[in-house]
């Protein structure tokens, strides 16, 4: 787990939030590529850029447990996420609670999380371990952009 940009989501044993600085080195995030501005100008249809840019790698047995990205200061502006290297099995359910389906986020995928579905509850079932050769030693990697402030 790491960040690119002004804020990185930090989890440790003091609990978790948005903070400019890695927890043990003390230095900043680095930027958040172009690139990757770029699939955010193209997809989240939103004046504002993100000011975070949460960077998760899940190996073959990871998961992800079913969620609300809630911690934002604004559900008015959409998380838009890029998948890289293994596919996943993505889940999502209404905000209000009912019946979840799943979608395959594989290596390029995008997804945007914004308007009614900005609040869903989403998670990663598993990870289809050896469906991508991107990443050298497999796995998978996603990236969340968010404007968290
Ligand atoms: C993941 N994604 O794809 C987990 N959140 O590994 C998320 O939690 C997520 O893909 C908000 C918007 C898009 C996402
Ligand atoms: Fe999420």
């Amino acid at each position: 787990m790491s960040n690119f940009g002004p804020l990185g989501w930090v989890s440790d044993r003091e609990g978790y939030r948005y903070q400019p600085h890695h927890p043990q080195t003390g230095h900043a995030w680095p930027p958040i590529p172009d690139l990757l501005l770029d699939i955010w100008k193209a997809t989240a249809r939103h004046p504002r850029l993100p000011d975070a840019c949460l960077i998760n790698f899940y190996d073959a047995d990871a998961k992800m447990g079913l969620h609300q990205d809630k911690d934002e200061a604004d559900f008015s502006v959409p998380v838009v996420s890029v998948s890289l290297g293994d596919t996943a099995v993505f889940r999502y359910a209404p905000p209000e609670g009912g019946p979840s389906r799943t979608v395959k986020l594989s290596s390029g995928h995008v997804c945007v999380l914004g308007s009614k579905a900005r609040l869903a509850r989403h998670g990663i079932d598993r990870i289809l371990d050896g469906s991508s050769q991107l990443l050298p030693r497999g796995g998978r990697i996603n990236l969340t952009l968010r404007v968290a402030r």
